[in-house]
């Protein structure tokens, strides 16, 4: 621990302020994550990865920056993870689920922002996030608004870099998109030294479309009832595959699916066959967003898939590996990433198609529909989510929130209410 203080204090970490956040989170985690009875075993690695929050991986990032390695944080998933390996680098996703730092952010944003933009200019500005202090470069969108101006904010911290992302899928969309994959990849060649070749490409698509991979197999083992996990277990392990290093975290993940087949097979589940399935839809959840789940799952529920960006919007498609040349190749990640039908673009009703399709694939009972305050493209958006789901006849609850605690207790009573409902049905 004292090595770690001392990583912490080189990269220059407000220390009082990153000892009372790391004091809070054991007691949270505990609550949500460790109570759970019948737990699969492969669940071990991914509590270690938690208790080790701020420390191995973090190492692990400064050894390679010793050895003149840059790493990346990112901030959405159209930021293409295989480039920045494909060009030298490692990336971490910075999105954080934390009240945190909300002084020093409303200091240079708005009050009513919503909690993820907030949060991610609180770490960076209460200096307790060591991630954000290992960036050698920050990779930005212009998906949101919000987002999209805090960039320019936060470009007075750190060094940031925004790609433009396209309203529309249209033709002339995707040809913008292209481009600026083609920009990125020149952007990250000249933080990093390194040439982008055809070779180093194919490579950091094949990982990253090896990590995909084992968590659609995770995912496709939600679907059996008893369901083999909690989907809180599920979620926290989305939450992680965005900083931890891609080739353990893809054979932890295969390691955990070889037991939940055998669990399976064995008719073991993390909950009874007869409690209600739910699809969480919605603005991501990043870690330590377990709030709704946990109050789900404590509350009689079992979620079974996640149609947000921590879930199956990260892993569900992959990048095409074949190509004649290097252009062959990123034109292949900027046809992938644009697969995500996240609410900033305009239609998106393949999103509302998506759903109904999770909720059957999926034998679910209903969709929690999650909004964080202050999140338009989201909130707007909710109309035509419930307005298809009512045309199915599937129950849905839109639970509006943001990181704080305090709607726990009116959250905890409407969901109650809602399985109520779904399991009298
Ligand atoms: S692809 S969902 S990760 S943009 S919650 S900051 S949208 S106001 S996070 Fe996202 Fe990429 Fe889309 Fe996914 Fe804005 Fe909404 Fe805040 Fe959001």
């Amino acid at each position: 621990m004292d090595s770690y203080r001392q990583m912490w204090d080189r990269l220059g970490l407000n220390l009082a302020a990153h000892d009372q956040l790391m004091a809070a989170l054991p007691l949270t985690y505990a609550d949500v994550y460790l109570r759970q009875e019948n737990r699969p075993k492969g669940m071990e690695y991914f509590d270690f990865v938690v208790n080790e929050i701020h420390g191995q991986r973090v190492k692990e990032l400064q050894d390679f920056r010793d050895q003149g390695g840059k790493v990346v944080g990112t901030f959405c998933i159209f930021v293409p993870e295989e480039l920045v390996l494909a060009a030298g680098g490692i990336y971490v996703g910075l999105c954080s689920g934390l009240d945190i730092g909300s002084a020093e952010a409303e200091a240079v944003l708005p009050r009513n922002i919503c909690s993820l933009i907030k949060s991610f200019m609180g770490f960076k500005l209460a200096r307790v996030c060591p991630y954000f202090e290992s960036c050698d470069l920050l990779v930005g969108e212009t998906t949101c608004d919000g987002k999209k101006k805090a960039f320019e904010v936060l470009g007075d911290f750190a060094p940031v870099y925004v790609m433009e992302t396209p309203q529309k899928k249209s033709v002339s969309g995707r040809a913008l998109w292209l481009e600026e994959i083609r920009q990125l990849r020149q952007r990250l060649e000249d933080l990093t030294g390194q040439k982008v070749t055809k070779e180093s490409l194919r490579d950091g698509i094949k990982k990253v479309n090896a990590k995909r991979r084992a968590l659609k197999r995770l995912s496709h083992l939600r679907r059996l009832s008893p369901a083999p996990i909690s989907g809180r277990d599920a979620l926290l392990i989305s939450q992680i595959a965005f900083y931890d290093d891609v080739e353990r975290f893809t054979s932890q993940v295969n390691a955990l699916c070889d037991e939940l087949e055998q669990r399976v097979e064995s008719g073991i589940g993390i909950a009874a066959k007869d409690v209600p399935r739910i699809v969480v839809t919605g603005t991501p959840m990043a870690i330590p967003n377990w709030k709704v789940p946990y109050i789900v799952e404590s509350g009689g529920g079992v979620i079974v898939a996640e149609e947000l960006c921590t879930g199956l919007r990260y892993f569900d498609a992959l990048t095409e590996e074949e190509g004649d040349s290097l252009d062959d190749l990123l034109e292949n990640v900027a046809a992938r990433h644009l697969e995500a039908d996240c609410a900033c673009f305009t239609p998106n009703t393949r999103r509302m198609d998506k759903i109904v399709d999770i909720v059957k694939d999926y034998e679910a009972d209903g969709v929690i529909n999650y909004v964080l305050s202050f999140c338009d493209p989201y909130a707007v958006e909710s109309y035509q989510v419930e307005k298809r789901l009512k045309s199915e006849g599937i129950p849905c609850l839109k639970i509006e929130t943001d990181y704080s605690q305090e709607d726990a207790g009116q959250i905890r009573t409407r969901v109650e209410a809602f399985l109520e409902i779904i399991a009298n049905k």
